[in-house]
């Protein structure tokens, strides 16, 4: 054996020897090196590995000591974040809910509910639940909140649908969407896993919260008496909507008790009700309050609008039903524009861009490629209606 092979060896066999020494005097150091312990950190380690592992076992951390204070400290809100989503919907949740938790959410833990008509896979429950140590529910919509009701005439609803198709209306010849659109309106506040709690904030697959929130837009809420809040408002297409303002205003006159003394209608309407200028609060962002929703003025419209069969023989989206409802029924006050909350859902973006806002929540987004006053846009509509309160053109 040559002399070098000969050190080579002397010194494997020093180095082995120490690392068993200390193996056995020192335990985190045996611990950390064990082959066992280097195979799990090499190997992936997702389901379908060992049997015995549990969603316990994916979750993140803990809240940190610093979190922990940060929310002894301030008071809560009774609220959720809900999610409605398909199982095809995952990866779009998962960033969805990955934002959300780093710009806000990591400091408040408050809980999500995950609403599907058709059962949430193992797969989509597990790879949601990592993301958070707040509490995640998932839930089934019962089938008649979901499903096209017995009383809309089908073969007039297919009529829609085809029209609707043939004009290249978005989303105008499915009825999955319709579907979606009037549980929206009508009954993910009903849902049983939402009844508990009085707030919430709606979350779609990828959309992006692109600046820190530093306060807690619930407690603001209820703070401020406040029922609703949005990010960005815009038109409407006019062609899936056609009679619904008509109904609308057929149903204010029938309850004139229920509209509100210092309401919204000036900003969707330039004379006083007669036609509709098609703003809407873009209602895949929403914070509000489901009191305001399970309430008896919004009870009884939604329970009109659905009886007249849009969802079905048009195509009204919730945006609109909510943002007239809240235009209609609650106070201009108590309607309010987030500003400092840096959001996007595919096209637009609303980014703050006043006041230091955008410097303050270390946005990712371009201040200079806000929607706000977007032609599309009815942000200058509602500036003017809150400043002067007169109708808008
Ligand atoms: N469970 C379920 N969720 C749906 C369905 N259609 C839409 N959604 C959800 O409803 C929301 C709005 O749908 P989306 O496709 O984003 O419509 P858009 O934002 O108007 O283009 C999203 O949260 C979707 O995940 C459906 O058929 N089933
Ligand atoms: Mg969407």
């Amino acid at each position: 054996m040559s002399l070098p092979v000969r050190y080579i060896i002397i010194v494997l066999f020093l180095i082995i020897s120490i690392h068993y020494i200390v193996s056995f005097t020192h335990e985190p150091y045996g611990r950390a090196t064990s082959l066992s312990n280097i195979k799990s950190k090499i190997l992936p380690s997702k389901f379908g590995t060992p049997a015995s592992d549990t969603l316990e076992n994916f979750r993140p951390h803990s809240p940190t000591a610093d979190d922990l204070a940060e929310l002894a400290a301030g008071r809560r809100a009774n609220a959720s974040f809900v999610i409605l989503a398909r199982n095809s919907d995952l990866s779009g949740t998962v960033r969805s809910i990955r934002e959300i938790e780093d710009r806000f959410n990591r400091r408040y833990n408050y809980p999500y509910v995950l609403l599907n008509e058709v059962p949430f896979t193992e797969d989509f429950m597990s790879r949601i639940s990592v993301l958070t140590s707040a509490k995640v529910e998932f839930g089934l919509i019962p089938k008649e909140h979901w499903y096209q009701p017995d009383s809309i005439d089908e073969d007039k609803a297919r009529a829609g649908r085809e029209k609707m198709e043939h004009d290249n209306i978005i989303y105008g010849g499915s009825v999955s969407y319709r579907n979606m659109c009037r549980f929206n309106s009508g009954f993910f506040f009903r849902h049983p896993l939402m009844e508990k709690y009085r707030w919430y904030w709606r979350i779609e697959p990828d959309v992006h919260f692109h600046c820190d929130i530093q306060y807690d837009p619930f407690v603001y809420m209820e703070d401020h008496n406040k029922v609703y809040s949005f990010t960005i408002t815009m038109y409407e297409y006019e062609a899936t909507i056609p009679t619904l303002w008509g109904h609308v205003m057929d149903f204010a006159r029938q309850h004139p008790e229920f509209i509100a003394k210092d309401n919204s209608l000036n900003f969707m309407s330039p004379d006083g009700g007669n036609k509709y200028n098609l703003c809407h609060f873009w209602s895949n962002f929403e914070i509000a309050d489901m009191e305001f929703w399970r309430g008896p003025a919004y009870t009884a419209f939604f329970n009109y609008l659905d009886e007249q069969g849009g969802f079905y023989y048009e195509r009204w989206g919730d945006a609109p039903v909510h943002s007239i409802a809240a235009a209609l029924f609650a106070s201009k006050d108590q309607i309010h524009f987030f500003d400092d909350i840096g959001y996007e859902h595919n096209p637009y973006t609303h980014c703050p861009k006043g006041k230091g806002l955008w410097a303050k929540g270390k946005c990712t987004c371009d201040p200079l490629k806000s929607f706000d006053y977007d032609g599309y846009s009815c942000m200058s509509k509602w500036d003017r209606f809150v400043e002067t309160g007169a109708g808008q053109h």
